[in-house]
């Protein structure tokens, strides 16, 4: 059944016009399946719903008339700390198996037995194996690549002592985690001992298996995710700044069109590589088309984008929507986010869609098991597949809307700091002076809860237009790029100091810096500004946002940097809310523990006032004018 929120659903220009041609062409989607789930269970939308053993599942009247505890004796504070522990578990999990893939690849290019994969980047190479202790006197780069790739592995399971990583959250930082005994260990450590924790009848203390939440997510923040981004780094190259393009629109109706999704370059980066191959576009011309078109999806797509300049196509609500335009020949994935629903909507058109990850499979999926070995060779096969599907596509099934907008993207930390000159002295003097109040990052999903991409978009406008530099990452990353705000011109978007300062530097006032394990990139920067200034992050004119989550990536994102020392506003409510305590603790007992808190505002407007009040109040309190 088509949806009966039509347009309502988004503020984009390009999303009603596709979910009108999708119900035309008689496609679910996914507003179609979230009002068919209408009305949502109340219990687990308040955490207050538990089916961890099987005494239960067990529920907890919220108005106090029914059950108040669990067959187990779980009362309301546990069963929601219980479940939002197990939350920070899945999502850390889930970057650092990401970040896992790469430091496997790493080590197979050292050994030689990766041949589609090379180090890009050997000054970022020698700069982690200096981190990470590595005398590299005498050694080729082959040998660094492998005794730093088991240096990062072996930090999964380490049994004593804290992630190496955890240092670049600045010396106060470092001392004050370690003086609350929240120093990370190895994220397989952490991991299990949250799931652990909160099997029936282990951790029976909230605050503790909270606690136990902010170690667990600071393992994937300087464990995890930072491995993810650094070696990315490594292996594809160290981000610099470059033009692109964003929306439906970068689709060419000419081209073989394929789509990268998914969140780990290791599979798109050799698709990458392949379909520029001259044979495979002479190919494409053989068979009528003008060329290779590649566009991305989600944060594999936020890889390619930031060190490839590939067009973004959408983001999260936006990949079933991409394949409706009739125009897709193939869409390959690797995993997270993706839909399941997607080689169904394939299945409609003549559009292929194929599986890569031998953790991620696809029971109507082409499959190609990629490994670092056969790599180079499979994404010639898959490359070879797409442009061969063109002939099957239909022109009468074909409608792309509008034109694309411009981008800029690629703002790694090492670039950042070297539009400035190479320290980040000129940002903090902006700071100092007021005309940059600020900086925020605004990060993560889409949700069919929210307006698609109004919470990012409302609120990323409203900073920007008070001074505060954003910086983004994941899907909130297209959704800006979508609204013209990713430009240099967007400058003049910007209140009159941050327009200056943008101005001056050739820069837009929304700096991406790539995908969601790229959140390590702000953190690694707050470090380096905090220690600058000889303060701990906590004191910092910083917050992160996450308007639109959906995963349970984004909660261990929200609790690293807010125990990174960044309070951070969330635009979706999460199921905490029926247990008082546990509100009460994230929102306002943790920053007596870690100088920042989680909030909740869901209207990105208020959640922008609020925002810049905690920012003027982080000035005040640096003596900083407001
Ligand atoms: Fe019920 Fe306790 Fe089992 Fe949860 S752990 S399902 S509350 S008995
Ligand atoms: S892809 S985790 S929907 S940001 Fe990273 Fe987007 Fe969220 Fe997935």
């Amino acid at each position: 059944m088509p949806s009966k929120r039509k347009a309502e659903q988004s503020v984009t220009a390009d999303a009603p016009f596709m979910i009108a041609k999708a119900a035309a062409d008689g496609v679910e989607t996914v507003w179609d399946r979230y009002d068919a789930q209408e009305p949502k269970c109340g219990f687990c939308d308040l955490g207050l719903s538990c089916r961890i053993c099987l005494m239960g599942p067990c529920r907890i009247d919220p108005f106090g008339e029914g059950p108040q505890k669990g067959v187990c004796g779980a009362d309301a504070d546990l069963m929601v700390a219980r479940n939002l522990g197990r939350m920070v578990a899945a999502g850390a999990a889930s970057h650092s198996d990401h970040g896992r893939d790469l430091a496997e690849t790493l080590e197979a290019v050292g050994k030689g037995e990766a041949a589609g994969y090379a180090v890009a980047s050997e000054p970022k190479l020698l700069a982690l194996a200096k981190e990470y202790g590595i005398d590299t006197a005498g050694m080729d780069t082959a040998a660094v690549a492998v005794e730093l790739a088991g240096l990062m592995m072996d930090e999964y399971g380490m049994r004593v002592g804290s992630l190496r990583m955890t240092k670049r959250l600045g010396k106060a930082r470092y001392a004050r985690l370690e003086t609350l005994g929240l120093l990370p260990r190895g994220i397989d450590r952490e991991v299990v001992e949250m799931m652990h924790r909160t099997h029936m009848g282990v951790d029976n203390d909230p605050v503790s298996i909270l606690l136990h939440g902010l170690r667990t997510s600071l393992a994937d923040g300087l464990g995890g995710s930072m491995i993810g981004t650094e070696i990315s780094d490594v292996l594809f190259g160290v981000p610099t700044p470059t033009v692109s393009q964003a929306n439906l629109g970068v689709i060419d109706a000419g081209a073989v069109n394929i789509l990268l999704h998914g969140h780990n370059p290791v599979v798109s980066d050799t698709i990458a590589t392949a379909a520029a191959d001259p044979e495979f576009v002479e190919l494409a011309k053989q068979k009528g088309a003008t060329g290779i078109n590649l566009a991305g999806l989600c944060c594999t797509g936020n890889e390619l984008l930031m060190r490839k300049g590939v067009p973004m196509a959408g983001n999260h609500l936006m990949t079933e929507l991409v394949l409706v335009t009739g125009a897709v020949e193939m869409i390959i994935v690797d995993y997270q986010c993706i839909m399941p629903s997607l080689p169904r909507v394939a299945k409609c058109y003549h559009t292929r869609f194929v599986s890569t990850s031998d953790k991620g499979h696809y029971p109507e999926a082409d499959r190609y098991e990629f490994t670092p070995a056969n790599a180079a060779t499979l994404a010639r096969q898959v490359v070879r597949a797409a442009v061969e599907n063109f002939a099957n596509r239909d022109p009468e099934a074909v409608s792309i809307p509008g034109e694309p907008v411009r981008q800029m993207s690629g703002f790694s930390v090492e670039a950042l700091l070297g539009a400035l000159g190479g320290s980040p002295k000129p940002l903090v003097e902006a700071i100092v002076a007021g005309k940059v109040r600020g900086a925020v990052g605004v990060v993560g999903c889409n949700n069919p809860r929210v307006k698609h991409d109004y919470g990012h978009v409302t609120l990323t406008r409203k900073l920007i237009e008070n001074d505060i530099l954003v910086l983004d990452t994941g899907c909130v990353s297209v959704a800006n790029a979508k609204a013209g705000f990713k430009t240099p011109e967007a400058a003049e978007l910007a209140g009159p100091g941050l327009r200056e300062v943008c101005k001056a530097l050739g820069i837009p006032p929304v700096l991406h810096v790539g995908s969601c394990v790229d959140n390590t990139r702000i953190v690694t920067l707050a470090g380096a500004l905090a220690d600058h200034l000889d303060v701990d992050i906590s004191q910092l004119p910083l917050a992160g946002a996450a308007p639109e989550w959906y995963s349970e990536k984004a909660v261990a994102i929200a609790f690293y940097v807010v125990a990174s020392g960044i309070t951070t506003f969330l635009g979706v409510v999460p199921p905490i809310l029926g247990s008082p305590n546990i509100v009460k603790l994230a929102t306002e007992g943790l920053e007596d523990v870690v100088g920042a808190t989680l909030a909740v505002e869901p209207d990105p407007n208020k959640c922008a006032d609020a925002i810049i009040a905690h920012i003027n109040k982080k000035r005040a309190g640096l003596g900083l004018p407001v």
